[in-house]
């Protein structure tokens, strides 16, 4: 086994935790990077060394490239892992890292590249065999006839992506041809502000989808496997909430035929690392939307089900070694649920930042708490709300459920507003409790509580 002797960890909060934990268990001394008010985070503490490398706002640390680089060259580190968020997904941040003689633990700059354009993913996929959502084949051309040609080919409503966007930026639905134009040319404008570049894809409107999620993980050798799929349907504002794994109603089959697919075209472009290709599933049919290149939030579920450990499965990949694993030695055991906890009003969903002034992780079987609070840690206002996660499994969704219920009603976090509350509501409601509803669900429910 290749091993790497240091890694810079380039996050902050709980996934930064969970990369060192993945480090010290294969014997890989750490550094944490962090700006001037993350000094005090859990993470920091337990590295082998820290660098402090800016100001609070993200963009001056960890955003910032030279100043991520110039630590991993003084503290003599190999690699970087850059979490998810910051710059996970910046091809640039990619190549500058490997052009500076350190290992990106992710996929070749190229391929973060190519999944960043929403054009050139869909391309790919649909070249590789995954089954997309009926739409343009390609960017939507200038002219406004062809546009309404293509519409009217794909049937009304109708969604204009931006193809630099993603995750829910850059995008109008239009329900007739008499809104085309005008949508189109705001969705470009928008576009081009947004992200530099105007150009945009259509595709079929799937008004009441599921979003469901295939895990892949991949070698350097040609090795590719799928850890099945994750059901991230409760979402808020493209926020997801809670995610589950196995999706409900799926079938083995379904799982194969779709997880085959994704295996498939891991394959093709030589894919390397973790990574998740989202689905919109509807009608019983998975549509392909777009690829994260990362470890994501929910992969804690995955890793429940399947006993697989992602980010080590990572650090290995990045080594050079390969995959633990086979296609067959994969098995979905039980069901595992995943609540975020929110530093946030739970009514209004404003951030609610500052000092936890108590602190107790809930346990027991079945229960796994990923976080970097502590009795007396101050939520800074700078980053993200989520300070956390709570992991329950079981040997099926009934289970996992108590559990998750009675691990949010043992948990002591005291001094700031979290979205505890919901998760305990959301965890008796009778949709929830039935599973498989669509990514409108939450929203919904959400409207008609507040009459
Ligand atoms: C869609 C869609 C319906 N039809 N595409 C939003 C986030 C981005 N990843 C893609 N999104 C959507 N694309 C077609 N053709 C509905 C959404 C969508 C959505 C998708 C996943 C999870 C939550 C969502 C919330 C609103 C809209």
């Amino acid at each position: 086994m290749a091993v790497l002797e240091k890694i810079v960890i380039a996050n902050r909060g709980e996934i930064a935790l969970r990369i060192l934990r993945a480090c010290h268990t294969m014997g890989i001394k750490t550094v944490a990077v962090h700006s001037t008010v993350d000094r005090n985070l859990k993470h920091v503490a337990m590295a082998d060394e820290s660098v402090c490398i800016g100001p609070a706002p993200s963009t001056e640390s960890y955003l910032n490239v030279p100043a991520i680089i110039a630590a991993t060259e003084v503290t003599d580190a190999v690699a970087i892992h850059p979490g998810y968020g910051f710059l996970a997904e910046n091809a640039d941040f990619a190549e500058r890292v490997e052009q500076s003689g350190f290992i990106f633990i992710g996929p070749r700059p190229e391929t973060i590249r190519l999944m960043g354009d929403k054009v050139s993913a869909i391309k790919a996929m649909r070249e590789a065999g995954v089954p997309c959502v009926p739409g343009s084949d390609g960017p939507l051309p200038e002219d406004p006839h062809e546009c309404i040609k293509i519409a009217r080919d794909v049937g009304y409503p109708v969604i204009i992506k931006a193809s630099a966007g993603g995750g829910g930026r850059g995008m109008r639905v239009v329900n007739t041809e008499a809104h085309l134009s005008n949508a189109l040319q705001l969705t470009r404008q928008e576009a081009d502000t947004s992200f530099g570049d105007a150009t945009v894809y259509l595709e079929k409107f799937l008004e009441n989808p599921r979003h469901i999620e295939i895990q892949v993980i991949a070698d350097s050798h040609g090795n590719a496997i799928h850890l099945g799929e994750r059901d991230c349907s409760t979402q808020r504002r493209h926020q997801k909430v809670i995610e589950e794994a196995p999706a409900p109603g799926i079938t083995e089959e379904q799982r194969n035929e779709i997880g085959t697919a994704c295996v498939n075209a891991c394959k093709r472009i030589a894919y390397r690392g973790a990574g998740t290709f989202e689905f919109l599933f509807d009608g019983g049919h998975f549509y392909f939307i777009e690829m994260n290149t990362r470890i994501q939030v929910e992969h804690p579920v995955t890793e429940r089900i399947t006993g697989v450990d992602l980010v080590r499965e990572q650090i290995m990949v990045a080594a050079g070694d390969r995959l633990s694993r086979k296609q067959e030695d994969i098995e979905i055991r039980g069901h595992a649920i995943e609540c975020r906890i929110n530093a946030e009003d739970p009514e209004t969903f404003m951030p609610s930042p500052g000092l936890v002034e108590g602190f107790h992780a809930p346990g027991g079987p079945g229960i796994r708490t990923e976080t970097h609070i502590y009795d007396g840690y101050r939520v800074p206002p700078n980053y993200d709300s989520m300070i956390g996660k709570i992991i329950s499994h079981g040997e099926n969704r009934d289970v996992a459920i108590a559990r998750m219920r009675v691990a949010l009603d043992e948990m002591v976090l005291n001094g700031i507003k979290t979205n505890v509350p919901l998760h305990k509501w959301l965890l008796w409601d009778r949709g929830f409790l039935r599973g498989g509803f669509n990514i409108h669900y939450l929203e919904k429910r959400l409207a008609e509580r507040k009459k």
